[in-house]
């Protein structure tokens, strides 16, 4: 099976399950052309069942806007057509599943056609998706898909209310390839913090629904009780209320570690006592999850569909979205007891090994071949 991926090559969720998936099939020896405006970051270009095709937008003065959208469909119809494609997956409604509708009708006008799978992941329905500018096109591009798929229960319930779908959401949850945590060494956490010190961490693009003001919030909370350093991994808008957050509390200055974007995440994970998620949306938490297979509970918000991963009094605590008190008392609970930290971290990696990609994959595959039936 030739398959087409479409998504974002950034660093945030759904390109990075995209990817992941991506490579997994060309692993079992599906032939996988991803469709991105740049090389997906962890796509690795070495296995030769892997092709990226960088869709290049032209710029012209005549141009407020780019048309990224329609160099992107046309990128798609090429692919489909020189390398024999077979399906197409589109990670993110906006604007993958629109472009891939457009690719299918031009298709069409040739007496071909190719099945389209949409993977919904979260901010294409709560957020973006909702805004009336895109609202009408996101709900008639999803219902064009031949297979819709949703990264949680939550979101399925979610697309529903808000949109008018037609056809049947499979449920495929996200997953993680906790082969990936196997070797890695603990060898760094001095590094980062004294032995008497726990770690905090929380990993994100720093958007608002992330509410990383809750997360330095709960750390000041805690470190009043118990000797602890906070890292935080990640980049986005928000830097700059920790910049402020920082200013207004310089004795914190010393136990705040801003890392940016790592490329050896998973090393660090290790390295944390309990992950932070205090997101006010959050369709399913692949960082939560992340987190979880480097044996890290979770303290986080009950947020959409981080309570089918986090799991209260099993793999961490959750509490509700914006309740920091709550969210503080449960990391001090966890941290001051040694037991139930142990307890935790088993179970956090318990639960994740639920996830593996060695479960979730034969049901990608299998989707896309029903689907290719049905077609
Ligand atoms: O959370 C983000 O900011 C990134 C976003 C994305 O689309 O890349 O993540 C969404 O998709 C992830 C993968 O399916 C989910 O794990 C995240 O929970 C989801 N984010 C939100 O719903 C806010």
């Amino acid at each position: 099976m030739k398959i087409g991926i479409l998504c974002y090559p950034t660093y945030g969720g759904s390109g990075i399950v995209a990817t992941e998936l991506g490579m997994a099939l060309a692993e079992k020896g599906y032939e996988v052309h991803f469709i991105s405006s740049a090389l997906p970051a962890r796509l690795d270009v070495a296995n030769p069942n892997i092709f990226f095709h960088k869709v290049n937008v032209q710029t012209y003065p005549l141009f407020q806007y780019q048309p990224y959208d329609i160099a992107l469909s046309s990128m798609i119809y090429r692919v489909v057509n020189l390398y024999k494609l077979d399906i197409l997956h589109a990670h993110y409604a906006i604007p993958y599943a629109y472009a891939a509708f457009t690719a299918k009708q031009m298709l069409k006008e040739e007496g071909k056609d190719i099945p389209l799978v949409t993977t919904l992941h979260g901010t294409d329905i709560t957020l973006v998706g909702q805004h009336p500018s895109y609202k009408h096109a996101v709900e008639f591009s999803i219902n064009q898909s031949d297979t819709i798929t949703s990264v949680s229960e939550s979101l399925k319930k979610d697309t529903l209310q808000k949109f008018q779908i037609k056809k049947e959401i499979q449920v495929i949850h996200n997953f993680i390839d906790n082969s990936e945590f196997e070797e890695l060494t603990l060898c760094a956490r001095k590094q980062l913090a004294n032995d008497d010190e726990k770690i905090l961490m929380h990993v994100s693009n720093l958007r608002p629904v992330k509410r990383v003001s809750e997360v330095l919030e709960i750390f000041k909370n805690v470190e009043k009780k118990i000797k602890s350093k906070l890292i935080i991994i990640g980049e986005g808008p928000d830097m700059e209320i920790i910049n402020a957050f920082l200013e207004e509390n310089p004795n914190l200055m010393d136990k705040i570690r801003l890392m940016g974007k790592v490329n050896d995440l998973y090393k660090i994970l290790e390295l944390a006592d309990v992950f932070i998620l205090p997101s006010e949306q959050e369709s399913f938490g692949l960082a939560a999850l992340e987190a979880m297979a480097a044996s890290t509970p979770v303290i986080s918000s009950n947020a959409g569909g981080i309570p089918e991963v986090n799991i209260q009094g099993v793999t961490g605590f959750l509490a509700e979205i914006g309740n920091v008190e709550a969210m503080s008392n449960y990391t001090y609970k966890l941290l001051s007891d040694e037991n139930l930290l142990a307890e935790m971290k088993k179970n956090a990696k318990v639960q994740a090994e639920k996830f593996d990609l060695q479960n979730i994959l034969p049901i990608y595959i299998k989707m896309y071949e029903e689907t290719l039936e049905r077609f």
